[in-house]
């Protein structure tokens, strides 16, 4: 018939869903097929992703997502296995929040100049880049190395590769050419022959093997296509901005990603010190934003208070003093596990403000903190790359969480559209809906998700005044 269906594999920080997407010329369905909670699991050499457990996930989705017409996987970005040379996977992936890169940069840069990686990858600086990672780790037996989404396809169809939006998190792509930056490899000691050739969401990657369609039900042929695998490369993919648009995004998760899409990076020295990364997105775009820690801060709060009603708490929070106390929410000192209620009251405590107690005000100090960091990286944005916003676009899990869309609104003076919630998914859905022609591009993708998703709209409040004192108060501390 003329409606597809399609399973999107997305696997955030904080779960791993399989999504099933049915797509017609007019209608762009989504409904969950299963999710579980994606748990980072501390041994004695460090923090370390269960990577089976979500592979596990995965074959379970796909048993429940019943029949499909195709496949596509994206996840977080910079993170990856190491095979040996029988395709074997050598230990559990490290998590991009382990301690191991500590110090690992500044050795890179003694070699080549942070400014001159900046020049040639557009990258901002991040302690987890790919490229300090392998520099952190020991690689005498490994002969491949695959990005997490690139793995999981592998395990899925036998095939290897390394998918182009999520290889521009590496550090060892240069975003003009799109493609490797050999002079940077060769310069920083990295094999490039490490790395399966690369791919371009949209292009096939193989079929689900015969062990794996006896796993999960499944009649064969089940084709698997490269999506966006880096999950913020769907995401914005699936920012549902009317044509034309002058719009900034923020992708809210475990983490905040906001800035803008561009035709072309931006590597000047003032991008690079503003901290701006170049990732690449579909259609030959760029991604040019900033990391802020996003829920991230609210979810370790969460996990110490030992897991308390999320929308009672946010009510709560609702009904706190407004911006008693910001911290920097772009902060990497944010980035490490634990005590995290702790670490924000000291943070408000040696910048002279006022230390939030109970779990409400320290929530909407977070949020708050989300909501000026938001603001800024949207300011700097526009100011950076010389393009001007009418609107911002909030799409990931925190649309659900209308305090922190309302706040970003009146953060940013600017109107909040908020969703998909999904957004991920529905990307990667968009793109493996490109071979059979339901979806032309970006602009036909975008098109048909205003016309089916269900969105909210937050005007702001007119209080910009307080948020500029905020942004002094800790530009100042
Ligand atoms: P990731 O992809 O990084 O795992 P998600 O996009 O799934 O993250 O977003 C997860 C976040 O969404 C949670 O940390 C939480 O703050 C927020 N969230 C999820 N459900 C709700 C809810 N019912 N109300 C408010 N916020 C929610
Ligand atoms: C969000 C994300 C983000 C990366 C981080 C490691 O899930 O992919 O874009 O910077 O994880």
């Amino acid at each position: 018939g003329s409606i597809k269906s399609y399973a999107a594999v997305d696997l955030g920080a904080s779960s791993g869903r399989v999504m099933v997407g049915r797509v017609g010329p007019d209608s762009l369905e989504l409904a969950e097929a299963h999710r579980s909670p994606n748990r980072p699991v501390r041994v004695p050499e460090g923090l370390r992703w269960d990577i089976l457990g979500l592979y596990a996930g995965v074959l379970e989705g796909l048993r429940a997502a019943g029949r499909v017409d195709s496949v596509g996987i994206d996840s977080w970005a910079v993170d990856y296995g190491l095979l040996d040379a029988d395709g074997a996977l050598l230990g559990n992936p490290v998590h991009y929040r382990d301690a191991r890169t500590e110090g690992v940069a500044e050795k890179v840069w003694a070699g080549v100049p942070a400014e001159e990686l900046y020049a040639a990858t557009g990258l901002q600086y991040a302690p987890f880049n790919t490229l300090y990672q392998l520099k952190a780790d020991q690689l005498t037996r490994a002969n491949r190395l695959l990005l997490i989404p690139d793995l999981l396809t592998y395990w899925l169809t036998g095939e290897q590769g390394t998918e182009l939006t999520n290889a521009s998190t590496t550090q060892l792509i240069d975003p003009r050419t799109r493609s490797w930056s050999t002079d940077i490899a060769q310069r920083v000691g990295v094999d490039l022959e490490l790395f399966a050739p690369l791919r371009q969401p949209g292009d096939p990657a193989g079929f689900l093997r015969p062990e794996v369609l006896e796993e999960t039900g499944l009649a064969g042929p089940v084709p698997v296509t490269a999506v966006g695998s880096h999950d913020t490369a769907s995401a914005v993919a699936a920012v549902p901005a009317a044509d034309g648009e002058r719009f900034a995004y923020i992708c809210t998760g475990t983490w905040s990603l906001a800035g803008l899409e561009l035709d072309a990076p931006v590597l000047t020295e003032e991008s690079r010190a503003a901290n701006f990364t170049n990732e690449l997105g579909l259609d030959g775009t760029v991604r040019y934003l900033r990391n802020i820690m996003g829920l991230w801060l609210l979810q370790e709060c969460l996990r110490a208070w030992g897991a308390p009603d999320l929308g009672a708490l946010l009510l709560q929070a609702s009904k706190a003093p407004a911006l008693r106390s910001v911290v920097d929410a772009g902060d990497a000192a944010f980035l490490a596990p634990g005590r995290m209620p702790e670490r924000i009251a000291e943070a408000c405590r040696n910048s002279g403000q006022p230390v939030p107690q109970s779990p409400a005000e320290i929530t909407r100090c977070i949020l708050d903190s989300l909501a000026l960091a938001h603001r800024r990286a949207v300011e700097d944005a526009q100011r950076l790359a010389d393009r001007p916003v009418d609107v911002v676009h909030i799409v990931g899990g925190g649309t659900r969480n209308a305090l922190l869309c309302q706040l970003t609104a009146d953060a940013c003076g600017l109107p909040v559209v908020a969703g998909p919630t999904e957004a991920a998914a529905l990307g990667n859905v968009l793109v493996q809906a490109r071979p059979h022609g339901l979806v032309r591009d970006l602009a036909d993708g975008r098109r048909l998700l205003t016309r089916t998703q269900p969105l909210t709209r937050y005007e702001p409040r007119g209080q910009t005044a307080r948020w500029r004192e905020a942004e002094a108060r800790l530009a100042g501390a």
